[in-house]
């Protein structure tokens, strides 16, 4: 098949769900077109049929805002014309399913007919897309869509609960490419450069934003700290960065609290790594959760959205209410404190990353790709 992919290119799951289902269908002999902004951060062009075509927004001085969605309209357009698309595949509602919309019905009336799956991934659904200033234009693109997707059961429902949506959503959650982990080389060197204490290593990942609660990370850990020796790795950046960094100042535990940035293979950091935190606020996946898993890694976590469905209570970590520093922290140390204990929870981990194997799960879009190309 000939697919369109479009996709926010940035360090966001929702991009890097995107490009590691693209790689994934390019191995198996589809040709797939990039759409974005920019290069996808996870994607190497080193496949012959990977494509990618850049949107080039103006900057003509008289839009304050630049008209984002009208020049990727005009982008599919041609690019499904001129590259003989079979269909285009849209990751997060906002703007991309009335994009693909618009270019559908302009393809139309040159006799074009080209269908769009839209993905939804989470916050388009959940925070931004919500908002009376964008959801009447999120329902309608859901509803036009040929079909539609949602990376969780939760997801599924919130949708129907925020939105007037008349079809059916199909779940198709998100996976994860062992063969990246498999790669991993020697994660000992990495581990004593962080811990050469042999502390135990906490990680968290994320954009930094407020729905990731970053501060209870650092008040988590501030707990465990106190009990047994521990480092904590910071991946990512982000809005909330500053106020992290105050609260590390504060309770003294700078020391012990690596900031790494934006780190494009963070399976390196975790396969270092014993114990992963996710105290979101909302979370519609949890993909971050999955990556750890995949590296071995337990997860602490919230009990919100779709993590229940990926992280299992008592076998691949523990979940908690929103805001229970003190309950994360007790289930922490209860993994941390027992060397047996914390190995059986690494394995187990492992074994429940396993359900979401790309091999499992590509079939399943492969089928909604046929079932839409007549
Ligand atoms: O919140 C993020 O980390 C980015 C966001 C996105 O769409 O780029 O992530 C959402 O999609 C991921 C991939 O499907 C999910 O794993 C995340 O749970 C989801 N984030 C939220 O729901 C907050």
């Amino acid at each position: 098949m000939n697919i369109g992919i479009v996709c926010y290119p940035t360090f966001g799951g929702s991009g890097v769900v995107a490009t590691e289902l693209g790689k994934a269908l390019a191995y198996k002999g589809h040709k797939v077109h990039f759409i974005s902004y920019q290069q996808p951060v996870r994607l190497d062009l080193f496949s012959e049929n990977i494509y990618y075509h850049e949107v080039k927004v103006s900057d003509y001085p008289l839009f304050d805002y630049q008209p984002y969605e009208l020049v990727l309209t005009s982008k599919l357009v041609d690019v499904v014309k001129f590259e003989k698309l079979d269909l285009l595949h849209v990751h997060y509602a906002i703007p991309h399913a009335s994009a693909a919309y618009m270019a559908q019905h302009i393809l139309a009336k040159e006799g074009i007919t080209i269908p769009f799956i839209t993905t939804l991934h989470g916050t388009d659904i959940t925070l931004v897309g919500k908002d009376v200033s964008f959801e009447p234009v999120i329902t309608f693109a859901i509803n036009e869509s040929n079909a539609v997707t949602a990376v969780s059961e939760s997801l599924k429902q919130d949708t129907y609960e925020h939105f007037k949506i008349t079809r059916d959503i199909e779940v198709i959650p998100n996976f994860i490419c062992f063969e990246e982990y498999k790669k991993v080389e020697d994660s000992d060197f990495l581990r004593k450069s962080f811990a050469p204490n042999g502390e135990k290593i906490l990680v968290h990942i994320s954009n930094f934003r407020p729905v990731k609660r970053v501060q209870d990370v650092i008040r988590i850990f501030d707990i465990v700290r106190k009990q047994i020796p521990a480092k904590l790795l910071l991946v990512g950046d982000g809005p909330e960065r500053h106020k992290i960094e105050e609260l590390c100042r504060e309770l003294q535990a700078c020391d012990c609290i690596k900031f790494l940035g934006k780190v494009k293979d963070t399976e390196r950091i975790l396969s270092a790594s014993d114990l992963f935190i996710l105290p979101s606020e909302s979370e519609s996946f949890g993909l971050a959760a999955l990556e750890a898993m995949a590296a071995k890694v337990p997860v602490i976590s919230t009990n919100t959205g779709g993590i229940p469905e990926v992280n299992l209570q008592g076998f691949s970590g523990y979940l908690s209410n929103v805001g229970d520093v003190e309950d994360m922290a007790k289930n922490a140390l209860s993994i941390l404190k027992d060397e047996a204990i914390l190995n059986q929870f690494k394995q187990a981990a492992y074994q429940q990353a396993q359900q979401f194997d790309i091999h499992k799960i590509l079939p399943m879009y492969e089928e909604l790709y046929r079932s839409l190309i007549k």
